[in-house]
């Protein structure tokens, strides 16, 4: 495994602001079972503060016979990276957006489509319901374990160093960050924009040098990852709504008795729906304080981006890829015809 300066850095960092990340080695060697949990995101993200309670809570209920140890902010690489670790059992748990998990298990990116979801009542209905049962089955399929509940990312939005995004023909040759998933690639390609494939990792030093103008990313990661340091513009385009399931190495999993697993899933999902409310709370509280950080916000309308998308193709060449059955579930979920 290579380190780089940065994430090493990122990561002293992060073990400077949180101590309690770091559980101590003594309980480490003591317990049972050390699992490691890594994910992508900044330790301040709702995501670390709640997966973190969650990992003291199970230590506390199954006797410190399961300690889990986080891993945030990318310190165990990217998400390519910590995807095949947590195959490989390098990791015993991850959380990753439905969308790059797709590159892995093809329809998992279903839930994805760009302005498909009206809000967040509805994307709750779906995830917990029919959409995230068929999609938990397609990631069980691929010999990962997942657990219910699915996580919060949010709502995305774009931000930009070079203008507003006001119309889709703002659109057009602008380059922009996408993470690595074909589904974002294609509709940033069916607006004609010149999409870039970036790990999170790697998505700050993108920006403040350049290689690309912009990205698109939920009010709570362009606050906690500082992203208004490096970016000028940030457009409500609401286009697509993205969360990150928890994942287990299947492995790892079965070794745990039936009794921990019960209580390692049941803390785990309990701090999901904890951390959906934070991350809804930050969200609706975030656009003060990233003007107040420099950033020009402005509104703008879902209809002619989502014809834009429809006109290019988009949502007919996805009901292909995914099959008649997946599109059926999505859009009895949006309650809409997408196509
Ligand atoms: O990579 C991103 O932009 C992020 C942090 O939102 C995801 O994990 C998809």
């Amino acid at each position: 495994m290579t380190i780089s300066r940065r994430t090493l850095l990122q990561g002293t960092a992060a073990a400077a602001t949180i101590g309690s990340f770091h559980i101590g080695r003594a309980e480490a060697q003591t317990a049972e079972f050390t699992y490691k949990y890594a994910n992508n995101l900044p330790v301040a993200h709702p995501m670390n503060i709640r997966a973190n309670e969650a990992a003291e809570k199970i230590k506390q209920d199954t006797k410190g016979r399961v300690v889990i140890q986080i891993f945030p902010n990318n310190q165990l690489g990217s998400d390519t990276d910590m995807l095949s670790q947590v195959r490989s059992g390098g990791v015993e748990f991850f959380t990753l957006s439905p969308l790059i998990l797709s590159t892995l298990v093809p329809n998992a990116s279903l839930s994805g489509i760009g302005f498909a979801f009206p809000n967040y009542d509805a994307v709750w209905k779906a995830l917990d319901g029919e959409l995230g049962a068929y999609v938990r089955g397609q990631i069980g399929k691929a010999n990962l374990v997942v657990m219910d509940k699915i996580w919060d990312n949010g709502f995305r939005q774009m931000t930009s160093s070079k203008g507003p995004i006001n119309t889709p023909d703002d659109l057009k040759g602008f380059k922009i960050r996408v993470p690595v998933s074909p589904l974002w690639t294609s509709m940033f390609t069916a607006f004609q924009s010149a999409p870039a494939s970036i790990n999170f990792a790697e998505v700050y030093t993108a920006l403040q040098t350049k290689v690309v103008d912009g990205q698109e990313n939920p009010l709570a990661i362009i606050a906690t990852a500082k992203l208004f340091e490096v970016q000028k513009y940030l457009s409500m385009t609401n286009h697509m709504w993205d969360g990150f399931w928890f994942l287990a190495n299947r492995r790892a999993w079965e070794k745990l008795p039936e009794d921990l697993r019960k209580i390692v899933a049941k803390n785990l999902d309990d701090a999901a729906l904890l951390e959906r409310a934070d991350v809804a709370k930050l969200n609706a509280g975030l656009k003060d304080e990233l003007v107040s950080k420099g950033m020009v916000i402005n509104d703008t309308q879902a209809a002619p981006f989502r014809d834009a998308l429809r006109k290019a193709g988009f949502y007919a060449d996805w009901k292909k890829k995914y099959g008649d059955e997946a599109w059926a579930i999505l859009e009895k979920a949006v309650g809409s015809s997408l196509s």
